[in-house]
């Protein structure tokens, strides 16, 4: 399969490589990461280790057979409008957040896939990225139900070797992915810790009462989700990641801007009644993002 990774950030790399080991891949990315994967190939390191020699340019391509999008949540509306010139059978969104998916769809003119990935990578430097853990990839129509579209990309991601579940219920899996994503991001973030510190400090307790906060929001739009099954779900993702830096401790590590509108500042929004945990942490985190640069 002819597949366009869109966002050869540290996640985006590390999928696109193991793509790559299968299918032709072309990363989409910025300098002078995609200069020197052009020069020399993406080395993978950490829990794998290879080379492989992806396509890599600064600018989306004029047609591909998948589109996977790994960008950070604030880029997908500048995205969805380079890829509308683009000629795509599918496009999948392997971010963090919630709304990637109907940004795209508004711009695009074929099938948009939701995903989730519990996969750690982190850029290392130009051209290489760290494999810091194994994880799984969930995709499936974005409103729910099966298609022979998602079917096909997960045939895709399964012969690549990366373990993957064509999911129905999108929706849920979405809500769960923002509540883990809520626990973990911002208090790791915030504190500077590996997400397996989360599992033995106070910083528990603050995790676990965002991430219930964030289910109780989605079962006021209808969503199953318990506070219980999201609880335990920070659990799991904090013990199967806990040498692993969340992304948003990365990004803040890099002076880089967050996704926190997209997840905690996505539940403060969304929310009828008050989620003070969330709100403080969207609160905090933006606090930092305003202040530096000084
Ligand atoms: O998705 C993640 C992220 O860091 O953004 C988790 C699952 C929390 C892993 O670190």
């Amino acid at each position: 399969m002819d597949i366009v990774v869109v966002g050869a950030g540290s996640l985006g790399s590390l999928i696109g490589g193991l793509l790559a080991q299968e299918h032709d891949v072309t990363l989409v990315g910025r300098e002078p990461h995609v200069g020197s994967v052009s020069e020399n190939g993406l080395s993978v390191v950490g829990a794998e280790e290879f080379r492989v020699q992806p396509t890599a340019q600064t600018t989306v391509p004029a047609s591909t057979d998948l589109a996977l999008v790994t960008v950070k949540a604030y880029d997908t509306a500048a995205v969805a409008t380079d890829l509308a010139d683009c000629t795509l059978d599918a496009c999948l969104s392997l971010q963090n957040g919630m709304g990637n998916e109907e940004r795209l769809a508004a711009e695009l003119d074929c099938p948009v896939l939701a995903g989730t990935c519990s996969y750690g990578a982190r850029l290392r430097e130009p051209g290489t990225v760290a494999f810091t853990g194994r994880g799984e990839i969930v995709l499936g129509e974005r409103n729910g139900g099966r298609s022979a579209v998602a079917d096909d990309a997960g045939a895709a991601f399964r012969s690549a070797g990366i373990e993957t579940t064509v999911a129905t219920d999108m929706p849920t899996r979405l809500w769960e992915k923002l509540a883990v994503n809520a626990g973990i991001n911002a208090v790791t973030a915030l504190a500077r810790v590996e997400n397996g510190a989360l599992a033995d400090s106070q910083a528990d307790a603050v995790a676990a009462n965002a991430a219930r906060e964030t289910a109780a929001v989605a079962r006021e739009q209808g969503i199953e989700l318990s506070d219980e099954r999201a609880v335990s779900l920070v659990e799991r993702v904090v013990d199967d990641t806990a040498a692993n830096h969340s992304s948003m401790y990365q990004d803040v590590s890099d002076g880089q801007q967050t996704e926190i509108g997209a997840i905690n500042g996505y539940v403060a929004d969304a929310a009828t009644e008050p989620v003070p945990v969330n709100e403080t942490l969207a609160g905090l985190v933006r606090t930092w993002e305003r202040h530096r640069e000084r």
